[in-house]
């Protein structure tokens, strides 16, 4: 019997990966390489530094420490500059709904993101309220498919991790949920999300 309902961000609620896209081509624009849609997919569920290292391998770049900072920051300030001007229209297909559903039936929901600018983007889209515990990037040290970010939304939620499900788009994101034993309803194609209990194209088909 399900008490909690775990959800990834990006990919799962909203679309934030066209706009890391965006940031993250224009910094590869500024180092002098193109940076495809398919680089892109490598990025999902990735923590930001990690995401970075990936992009500067594919532009055969090596740089310090103290560079790659700089070069995060440089992307995220203008991530947020893109994410900034979304809105409620932004939500995916089913969201809003399939929350206020699960709420309805007594379930407790958490956030379990990898990213640190989630608190903005729920508040954007309008739907902080819906959430009874938000784990972010800013609260995890160890990124998925470690089971660390889903064990702590358990945790903020007063459950048991085998009473929760876990909704996710990546396939590092279903190894963490069932590392964390939790059930999992994989967002996206049965071809790459193997693992999960179940697939579905979006949380509209749960409706
Ligand atoms: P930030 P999720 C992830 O979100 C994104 O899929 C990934 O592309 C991004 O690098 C990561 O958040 C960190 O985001 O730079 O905003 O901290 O799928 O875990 O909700
Ligand atoms: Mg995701």
């Amino acid at each position: 019997n399900i008490k909690g309902a775990l959800f990834d961000l990006d990919g799962v609620i909203v679309d934030t990966a066209k706009y890391h896209y965006l940031a993250w081509k224009r910094l590869a624009g500024e180092l002098g390489f193109e940076f495809t849609e398919e680089h892109n997919e490598r990025l999902k569920g990735v923590s930001r530094m990690r995401s970075l290292e990936i992009l500067l391998e594919v532009g055969g770049i090596s740089c310090t420490p103290e560079e790659k900072l700089a070069m995060a920051e440089k992307k995220n300030n203008w991530y947020v500059e893109y994410i900034k001007k979304m809105d409620e229209s932004e939500i995916l297909k089913g969201a809003r709904e399939y929350l206020l559903k699960l709420k309805g039936e007594g379930v407790k929901i958490a956030l379990g993101s990898a990213s640190k600018n989630a608190p903005m983007i729920l508040e954007n889209l309008g739907i902080t309220n819906l959430f009874d515990a938000v784990i972010d990037g800013n609260k995890v040290s160890k990124a998925k498919p470690d089971p660390e970010v889903f064990l702590l939304g358990a945790k903020e939620l007063g459950l048991k991790a085998a009473d929760c499900i876990v909704y996710e788009d990546a396939e590092a994101g279903i190894e963490a949920a069932r590392r964390a034993g939790m059930g999992t309803v994989g967002i996206g194609s049965r071809d790459i999300l193997k693992e999960a209990d179940m697939v579905v194209s979006g949380l509209y088909e749960l409706l």
